[in-house]
C-alpha cells in the first residue's frame, strides 16, 4: 500500500515526549512492504537524492486518533518500541485503508 501521509512525531522511543523543534507536520511518500513503513522525503528535488526513514510497524497499533481534534483523517500508530506518531491521510476513506493494513501486519 502506498500513498502521501503528512506525519507529527508525537512520542520517541519508551513514549518519551518528542521535544520541540521535532515535532512539526512533514509531507512523505509512504509505503507499506511487509512489516515495514518506508517513509520516503520529498526533498529529492533540491538534494538530488532522495531521503527515507524506516519504521517497523510489527507488534504496531494504528488507530483513529480521536482525541487529536486539529485536523481531519488523522491516525495514531504507536510502534512496539513505544514510538508514537500521528498521521494525516488525505481522506477518511485512505485513513481507514492505512489502519486496515498496518493492522493486518
Ligand atoms: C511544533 C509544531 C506543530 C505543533 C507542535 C509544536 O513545533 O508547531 O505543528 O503541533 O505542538 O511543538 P516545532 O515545529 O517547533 O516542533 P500541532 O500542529 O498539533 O499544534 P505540540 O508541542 O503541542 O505538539
Amino acid at each position: 500500500h502506498k500513498g502521501f501521509l503528512k506525519r507529527k512525531a508525537h512520542a520517541d522511543i519508551d513514549g518519551k515526549r518528542t521535544p520541540w523543534g521535532k515535532r512539526s507536520w512533514k509531507t512523505f511518500y509512504a509505503m507499506l512492504k511487509g512489516m515495514v513503513l518506508y517513509l520516503q522525503k520529498d526533498d529529492y528535488v533540491k538534494d538530488c537524492q532522495s531521503s527515507e526513514e524506516v519504521v517497523s510497524v510489527h507488534h504496531a497499533l494504528a488507530e483513529r486518533a480521536l482525541n487529536y481534534t486539529k485536523r481531519p483523517h488523522v491516525f495514531r500508530l504507536q510502534t512496539a518500541d513505544w514510538r508514537v506518531f500521528l498521521f494525516e491521510a488525505p481522506s477518511t476513506e485512505q485513513m481507514n485503508t492505512w489502519i486496515g493494513r498496518i493492522n493486518l501486519v
